[in-house]
């Protein structure tokens, strides 16, 4: 069965001791479990200080068959980083911000390397989604309507088209908005006037949904996520046109969210992953998950 991880960023060390945690062990340059397979649900790059090697272990176990990769927004960011539109323009624009939110990576990997352009090869070809008879793991977020959507355009085994590198407005909007809801999470735009302050100190217009638990009466301030004081968020509702729809009550697991604290599950088929490894107070997070479908939160481990 499988031991799914959350994101991990480029924190080497943590990546080796949960995996040792869990019984893991490096035969032949190669991590691996004697009965089980470890699933990342993404963010293996971007700000930590072993990207390269965090990237070498999953790559490896990956072509090994020891592990399945999910595409996180930071994967997707570095492929489009170094990939060229019809107009020879970077997919992701070279603004400053995006810039300093990939530096450390294109430091680490040495921008134009032969091992750079080797892990956004890798990337490119990374699953958005994988779903098995008894689960789901994504890396932001799962809407049954959206992952339809996807499905017109991915690959078999959920991969994204190689000519949306090439030719990306060749794609259809509709596209677009399910990737992003799938790799970066539904957002809100606050009504005009608002703002709130993010754990970063960044002063933001747009809020995360809590796409996971909406409450019957959806407001700003008690359907989003992430917002460090709520209250500066309007308690007024919000007319949400395209609920997230979740049909089965199969298992979901995803990472993304940067969760505070001690991990616990959101619901009992419901598990966040990401509990914050690149905050001081953060830890790596997997789940232990062995078919049964309803979750338990002792099944969670961390270091
Ligand atoms: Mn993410």
């Amino acid at each position: 069965m499988f031991d799914i991880i959350g994101d991990i960023h480029g924190y080497d060390e943590a990546l080796v001791s949960l995996l040792t945690k869990m019984g893991y062990g490096e035969i032949d340059g190669v991590w691996q479990h004697p009965t089980r397979i470890l699933i990342s649900v993404g963010d293996l790059v971007d700000r930590g200080p072993g990207q390269r090697k965090v990237v070498d272990i999953l790559k490896t176990m990956h072509k090994h068959g020891k592990a399945k990769v999910v595409m996180g927004n930071h994967e997707f960011y570095a492929v489009a980083w170094h990939a060229k539109d019809e107009k020879g323009q970077p997919l992701r624009p070279h603004t400053e911000k995006n810039y300093k939110e990939h530096q450390a990576f294109l430091e680490q990997a040495d921008y134009g390397s032969p091992w750079y352009l080797e892990a956004i090869n890798w990337f490119a070809t990374l699953p958005l989604y994988i779903e098995t008879p008894d689960m789901r793991c994504v890396h932001a977020s799962w809407c049954d309507n959206k992952i339809a959507v996807l499905n017109e355009f991915l690959e078999p085994g959920a991969v994204l088209p190689s000519e949306l590198w090439q030719s990306p407005r060749t794609f259809d909007i509709a596209f677009y908005k399910a990737l992003e809801y799938t790799v970066n999470g539904p957002k809100l735009t606050l009504p005009e006037g608002y703002t709130f302050t993010d754990s970063a100190g960044k002063v933001r217009k747009k809020v995360r949904l809590k796409w996971w638990d909406l409450p019957d009466t959806p407001t700003y301030r008690n359907a989003t996520t992430s917002v460090p004081n709520p209250l500066e968020l309007p308690n007024i509702p919000i007319e949400l046109s395209s609920l997230p729809s979740i049909k089965s009550t199969k298992p979901i697991f995803f990472g993304h969210y940067w969760m505070q604290g001690t991990p616990v599950l959101m619901k009992n088929n419901i598990a966040c992953l990401d509990w914050s490894i690149v905050q001081e107070s953060g830890v790596l997070a997997a789940y232990r998950f062995d078919g049964e479908q309803i979750l338990d939160d002792s099944k969670l481990v961390w270091v």
